[in-house]
């Protein structure tokens, strides 16, 4: 078995856990009313988007979501929240460095024994949902998680989903489709690019994310007999029904939006074995960027 299967199939234990660590590392975390953004590189980055709309809409405050190489610095945070897996990525500790005493930084990371851990202010370490895998799972689902639950968010429904979505088959003939378009809206608009991206790394798949009401205006033109359209949470009227007159394969989100993730990444895993791909070692991947000074 793949590292990245036995470590997807763990998201359920690792969201209990960070579920109940939220609670005493609250001190370290966004008060309402703060100006918060969230930050990372790759899948941190999405998780950041799902995380700082979720904040957003339970109205604790103006929470952005930005790569770490695209800060806009002219902009007053009252605290910036990294997210990453390594705790070495270039990007995410230069932008540390740089806010440093301007706003109070928070970075949420898989290994304590990286830069990151000097790079901010404060440190919420997730150890226990460190990977051995290139491709992350279970390190950015726990990370939102730890937020979610801060923002009192996090419901046990959610971890039962997460055991059916591991428990229930894939819809019969998804792993033979030619493309895949994931749709979210709010919150769930990261999580639907993150499970593309998840396609792309582990098993080279022709995937796309959008939010669903932007489908209509020009991506839906890629959908057709082969392709699967996959919403991540409630679709939009008549949406289901517009996708399946062209033919495409439509698949409902009937869970959590974050238990849907799960779903998808084990959809990524099955192409992988499908395609003879080592899931774990994506071409051209490393566990994080680390960039030489220039
Ligand atoms: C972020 C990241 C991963 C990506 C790849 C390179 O790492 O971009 O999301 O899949 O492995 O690194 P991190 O900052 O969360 O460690």
């Amino acid at each position: 078995m793949s590292h990245v299967q036995n470590e997807l199939s763990s998201q359920p234990e690792c969201w209990e856990r960070a579920a109940a660590l939220a609670g005493s590392r609250a001190a370290t975390l966004p008060v309402a009313g703060e100006r918060v953004a969230i930050v990372g590189c790759g899948t941190s980055w999405f998780m950041a988007q799902a995380a700082a709309a979720l904040r957003e809409g339970a109205g604790q405050g103006e929470t952005d979501a930005f790569a770490a190489s695209e800060f806009p610095y002219g902009r007053t945070y009252d605290r910036v929240i990294a997210l990453s897996r390594s705790g070495t990525t270039t990007e995410v500790l230069d932008l540390l460095a740089k806010v440093r005493g301007r706003a109070r930084t928070t970075a949420l990371t898989g290994d304590p024994t990286t830069p990151v851990m000097e790079a901010a202010d404060d440190v919420v370490v997730l150890d226990f949902a460190d990977e051995r895998s290139v491709v992350q799972t279970r390190f950015a689902t726990t990370a939102l998680t730890l937020l979610r639950a801060h923002f009192g968010l996090h419901t046990d429904a959610v971890v039962a989903d997460a055991r059916t979505a591991l428990a229930e088959p894939l819809p019969e003939g998804l792993v033979e489709r030619s493309q895949f378009t994931f749709l979210g809206q709010g919150w769930s608009n990261g999580l639907a690019q993150e499970a593309a991206l998840k396609m792309r790394e582990a098993a080279l798949a022709w995937t796309e994310a959008y939010p669903a009401m932007e489908y209509r205006h020009g991506p839906i033109s890629i959908t057709t007999e082969g392709t699967a359209t996959w919403m991540f949470g409630q679709a939009p009227e008549g949406l289901a029904e517009q996708v399946r007159s062209t033919g495409g394969m439509w698949v409902a989100g009937r869970l959590d939006p974050l238990a849907e993730l799960v779903r998808a990444q084990r959809l990524a895993v099955a192409i992988a074995a499908a395609r003879g791909l080592d899931p774990d070692s994506p071409r051209h991947l490393t566990r994080s960027v680390v960039l030489a000074e220039g």
